[in-house]
């Protein structure tokens, strides 16, 4: 009696472990919420501005509670003071979501040149006046990081209104059309 106890109670532990083991593979092999800029630049900011500054961001949407993000950048004319995320389609300026680096509880933002990683949880979702998007609405901010509809922005000290932008999508080449070219 006792061996065949241990027999099942060690099938169902197998059971469940494999169940775990499909799960996460899932969630890992799926890549959704992939998100990125793969060229970040001044002449995307509105508007352009001449900068030699380069830059990408990377982020992915995890567990629908927390973006995961990598913000890098390089060359810089001046020192950066903040970087957001912000809520608008390509070619228009559209209000601060969230804080990337250099405010709202994130790491500072490297000076010219570095990357900074960071997580935005619906905590860290900011009102963003007259768009439909209230504090704490992560589900919102998230549906539009996921449509192409928003921007990563480096601000630096010699452009207030951010040296370099780049439109974060699922194929994040920047024009902000959901395809690659
Ligand atoms: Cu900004």
């Amino acid at each position: 009696m006792r061996k065949r106890t241990g027999l099942v109670l060690a099938v169902v532990l197998a059971g469940a472990l494999a169940l775990t083991a499909l799960a996460s593979y899932g969630v890992a092999g799926s890549y959704k919420g992939n998100l990125k800029s793969k060229r970040m630049s001044g002449y995307l900011e509105v508007p352009s501005v001449s900068s030699s500054g380069r830059g990408t961001i990377e982020a992915r949407i995890r567990n629908g509670s927390t973006i995961e993000y990598k913000l890098s950048y390089s060359g810089l004319s001046s020192t950066a003071s903040a970087a957001h995320v912000h809520f608008a389609q390509p070619g228009v300026n559209g209000g601060i979501a969230a804080f990337l680096c250099g405010g709202g509880g994130k790491p500072a933002c490297p000076a010219t040149s570095g990357s900074v990683s960071g997580t935005i949880v619906a905590g860290d979702v900011l009102t963003v006046a007259g768009q439909g998007i209230s504090a704490g609405e992560f589900a919102e901010l998230a549906a539009a990081m996921k449509a192409g509809f928003t921007y990563a922005n480096v601000h630096t000290s010699g452009f207030a209104g951010g040296e370099l932008r780049g439109q974060i999508s699922p194929s994040g080449n920047g024009d902000g059309d959901g395809d690659d070219d």
